[in-house]
């Protein structure tokens, strides 16, 4: 080959690159961009077919997305619009302002409003759309720090009264007031959904657009084009799970979910990426993992620079500067701004000498200006086949002037002397005098002013209110009691575990008529393992493309069959995804007025303690349906170990107000507690859901003893009494779950020593606990009237000798009804590290065997002076128990 000399080289690449980009002008020119993508993906294949790499890039320049000439003007009037937004900035300050004048430190935030304003209000004008006639309207995560906002737009709606709105954070006051944060708990006709754990909110709404999808595609929901929006913080993005389920959005090309990320560059306590863009990184993490990225940069202001920026020095500059310094900009004024930014380049300069340091200052960001939000949102509304998020740049704590605005201390500023009061009210042009401005009061126009006419007529064509929760749902039938029969008469001989018990009542309950439909079974990838693989046959796999493939066991019976009206929610291995759509499902009927009932099989130690934040958010979201803590019990799961074995889900689980939880040992406990809370939650329509642990390990599941049913759900009943109730030496064996067949074989054992004892199954220690306590506390309120008797303490009152109590979780749950007991119980339980090994052996390391239950009873009347302490010493001998062994609550 020839040589070429350099400077021929570099003219004949400058010719060429011109007669490229003649070609290109010439296709963008014809106006098909479709023919301009697919031209420059063929030219991409060719390069990268001949060997040529291609550098990656996900991120774009640091304009915005949308171009100016695309934009199309915002409907209705921007003026009225701003003014209404100035209202509902003053009031949402006066709100945290005047509750902390109150009560010092009562707390509440403003400046995550204040930068948010505009993003709220051009979607509550033009966007988001309320339940209307037929119940359908979008569902909106409000970012938690932000709720000052939208109660003070609902107080201008005029669906807060002023005496509500003065009592923000102060719910104990007379007439109630307003909760801190987005609760449905506690304000259960306003708000939907529980967002301030930060990074819950986000994972949610995947969840929920998905599901939205999966009542449609099952005919449980009329279809539409109803929108899931989530808006969250910058700085929320660093939790993992507000980003761990954003490839799931993308791949179920969830079109109907739409975030809107608050991109101000601050959290608490300073900038989210101080050397850093927050706003390109996560521009490519979403484009990577294919979701449709709006930028929402720069105001219209900056339009004209950026259009007459005809070598790129602008567009440069701006995506050269980092997030510390952007806030630097923020607070700083118009001539610091020329020097600093526009300074680098006299190129810069130049494009900006038309401008005062005054309309320097002024140049708004993206984030504040109605016409681009609006532009933004009508893009993401409309686009198909994909999520869209929106990332929005604003300025935390805009409008405070000196009192915060881009300030690291903003976030908990929370008060407003006189002159800043003054200076907010000037800026935003609300008319309150300067005699009442030190008193922070609230305003509100006439009702018949244009801007509450203007406000109320856009919601009503938007099709009403919005946050708003409204429970339409009909009370369902419950399913009849034929469903549960069978369990109640017992395996006849054959062995079971309550795990296999709950799989066949759950196939059962899915063939039922009535609400056989409404049932969703959620599993992060243990089907198997719980035995339920013969469901993805008979029920099929939820996919909304159906099965793209041959699946490889296609010609077995109970094959690998995803359908689009699959009705298994086979979530892979995510827990926290799988509880986003167990509060999907188990708020359907609040969000859609469908009765779906959600069962949520997991790996019980991957439950309470993996995913105790979204159990919360679940109960504040008052939830219904089941959780089930599948291979449950540490001593019961064999082989696994300390990383699997869950000794402590009923602890964690008692501290959530409106989880019942129980241990069940046999089918017919299972089958009762699942016929009730079927009844309470979906025929009463209660808020409550059900913690159930199911084991593994195969026994005789029993027939159920006459008048046990009340018992097992009040949380205990006597299984079997002792044969000689007459004996002078007795005991009471308490036991729980799988342990419950150890206390019926210690009461085997202890008959050999001469002790009759009753066998009692505790089928929740929470329940007996709850009652306990609120019966002590009414007999505290009301001394003058007959003491109400705790339930476990009228059961036991009479039963004799001493109380022995077993389970596989912690000692302290029996600890937890000693006080009602009409002696002190003896716990067993598995404090304490598990182990890998087989059941009889991880019995016998925590003391939770026959033997030990019965040494524990022996101790006890050896204590009380019923037997001699040489029939204890004969006892550990005759059982083979090594008193030297470790304690396994510390080893
Ligand atoms: C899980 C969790 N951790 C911490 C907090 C406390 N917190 C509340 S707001 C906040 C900063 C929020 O910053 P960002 O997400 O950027 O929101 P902004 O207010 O800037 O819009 C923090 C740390 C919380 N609410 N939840
Ligand atoms: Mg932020």
């Amino acid at each position: 080959m020839r040589n070429i000399a350099p400077r021929d080289a570099s003219a004949i690449e400058a010719l060429e690159q011109r007669e490229w980009l003649e070609s290109l002008d010439y296709v963008i020119q014809q106006g098909d961009r479709g023919r301009v993508q697919r031209l420059l993906a063929t030219l991409r294949h060719r390069a990268r077919m001949a060997g040529v790499a291609l550098p990656f890039t996900a991120v774009t320049a640091y304009v915005n997305t949308i171009r100016p000439e695309d934009e199309t003007p915002l409907p209705g009037s921007q003026e009225v619009e701003r003014r209404i937004k100035s209202l509902v900035r003053w009031n949402a300050m006066a709100m945290v302002v005047r509750a902390n004048r109150l009560s010092e430190g009562i707390g509440g935030h403003i400046s995550t409003y204040a930068s948010a304003a505009t993003l709220y209000e051009v979607a509550f004008n033009h966007f988001f759309r309320g339940k209307g006639k037929d119940g359908d309207g979008d569902l909106i995560y409000f970012q938690g720090h932000a709720s000052p906002g939208i109660y003070a737009r609902a107080y201008l709606e005029g669906r807060i009264p002023l005496e509500k709105l003065e009592n923000f954070r102060q719910e104990l006051a007379g007439g109630g007031g307003l909760s801190s944060y987005p609760h449905p708990w506690l304000m259960p006709d306003f708000w939907e959904f529980p967002t301030v754990s930060m990074g819950l909110a986000p994972i949610m709404s995947i969840y929920q657009a998905r599901f939205n999808r999966y009542l449609e595609d099952r005919g449980l929901k009329k279809p539409s084009d109803s929108k899931v929006w989530s808006f969250l913080g910058d700085g929320e993005t660093d939790e993992p799970e507000a980003l761990g389920a954003i490839s799931l959005a993308a791949r179920e090309k969830l079109d109907n979910l739409i975030w809107v990320i608050n991109c101000n560059l601050q959290r608490l306590d300073g900038p989210v990426r101080g050397n850093g863009q927050i706003i390109q990184e996560l521009e490519a993490i979403f484009r990577g993992a294919g979701w449709n990225v709006i930028k929402v940069l720069w105001g219209t202001d900056w339009d004209p620079l950026l259009a007459r920026d005809h070598d790129g020095v602008l567009a440069k500059r701006m995506g050269e500067i980092v997030d510390g310094q952007y806030q630097k900009y923020a607070v700083e004024s118009g001539a610091y701004l020329r020097e600093h930014f526009f300074g680098a380049d006299p190129r810069l300069l130049d494009l900006v000498k038309h401008l005062s340091d005054e309309q320097l200052k002024k140049l708004r960001l993206g984030g504040h200006d109605p016409v681009k939000v609006y532009n933004a949102y009508k893009t993401a509304v409309e686009h198909k086949g994909q999520p869209t998020v929106i990332l929005a740049r604003t300025i935390k704590g805009y409008g405070l002037g000196e009192a915060g605005e881009g300030k690291n201390i903003t976030h908990q500023q929370k008060k407003m002397n006189e002159g800043d009061l003054r200076s907010f009210r000037t800026r935003f042009g609300i008319p309150i005098s300067d005699e009442e401005i030190a008193e922070a009061p609230f305003y509100r126009p006439p009702d018949d002013s244009p801007e509450l006419q203007y406000m109320r007529e856009r919601r009503k064509m938007l099709g009403g209110f919005v946050p708003s929760r409204t429970v339409r749902v009909e009370p369902l039938v419950a399913p009849t009691e034929q469903i549960f029969e069978e369990f109640y008469k017992g395996t006849e001989g054959r062995k079971a575990s309550t795990t296999m018990v709950f799989v066949r009542m759950l196939s059962k309950l899915l063939r039922d008529k009535e609400i056989g439909d409404l049932i969703v079974p959620i599993v992060p990838d243990e089907a198997r393992t719980f035995g339920m693989e013969s469901l993805f046959r008979a029920v099929g796999i939820y996919s909304h493309v159906g099965q793209r493939y041959e699946p490889v066991d296609m010609d077995t019976l109970l094959y690998y069959k995803e359908a689009q009206d699959g009705q298994i929610l086979e979530e892979g291995i995510t827990e926290a995804g799988s509880m986003s759509s167990f509060i999907a499902a188990g708020t359907a009927y609040a969000t859609h007025a469908v009765n779906a009932i959600p069962f949520f099989i997991f790996y019980s130690m991957f439950g309470f303690q993996r995913v105790a934040d979204l159990i919360w958010a679940a109960a504040d979201s008052r939830t219904r349906g089941f959780l089930l803590g599948a291979t449950s019990g540490r001593t019961t799961l064999a082989g696994e170990g300390l990383q699997h074995q869950d000794g402590q889900s009923h602890v964690y689980s008692l501290s959530v107000p409106n989880c019942l939880s129980y241990d069940p040992a046999f089918a017919f406990e299972l089958a009762v507690i699942v016929q009730e809370g079927i009844r309470r939650m979906y025929k009463e329509q209660e808020s409550l859901f059900y913690y159930l642990t199911v084991m593994n390990e195969q026994y005789e599941m029993p027939a159920m003893p006459d008048g046990a049913r009340d018992g097992i759900l009040k949380g205990m009943y006597r299984f079997r009494p002792a044969a000689d109730r007459k004996a002078k030496l007795r005991a009471q064996l308490l036991g729980s779950g799988a342990i419950l067949n150890e206390a019926l074989a210690a009461q085997t054992l202890l008959e050999k020593y001469g002790v009759a004892a009753d066998v009692w199954s505790v089928t929740s220690y929470q329940e007996l606990y709850r009652d306990g306590h609120a019966a002590d506390r009414w007999n505290m309120l009301h001394p003058g009237e007959k003491p109400r008797v705790p339930y476990v303490a009228a059961l036991l009152e009479d039963a004799p000798g001493p109380i022995v109590a077993a389970s596989d979780y912690l000692k302290v749950l029996p600890d937890s009804i000693d006080r009602w007991m009409p002696r002190r119980i003896r716990s067993l339980g598995t404090d304490g590290f598990g182990r890998s090994e087989d059941r009889r052996d991880l019995r016998n390391f925590f003391e939770v065997d026959a033997r030990f239950i019965a040494l524990a009873a022996l101790a006890e009347l050896a204590q009380d002076g019923e037997i001699d302490r040489k029939i204890m010493a004969k006892a550990i001998k005759d059982f083979g128990i090594d008193p030297g062994k470790p304690n396994p609550a510390r080893s």
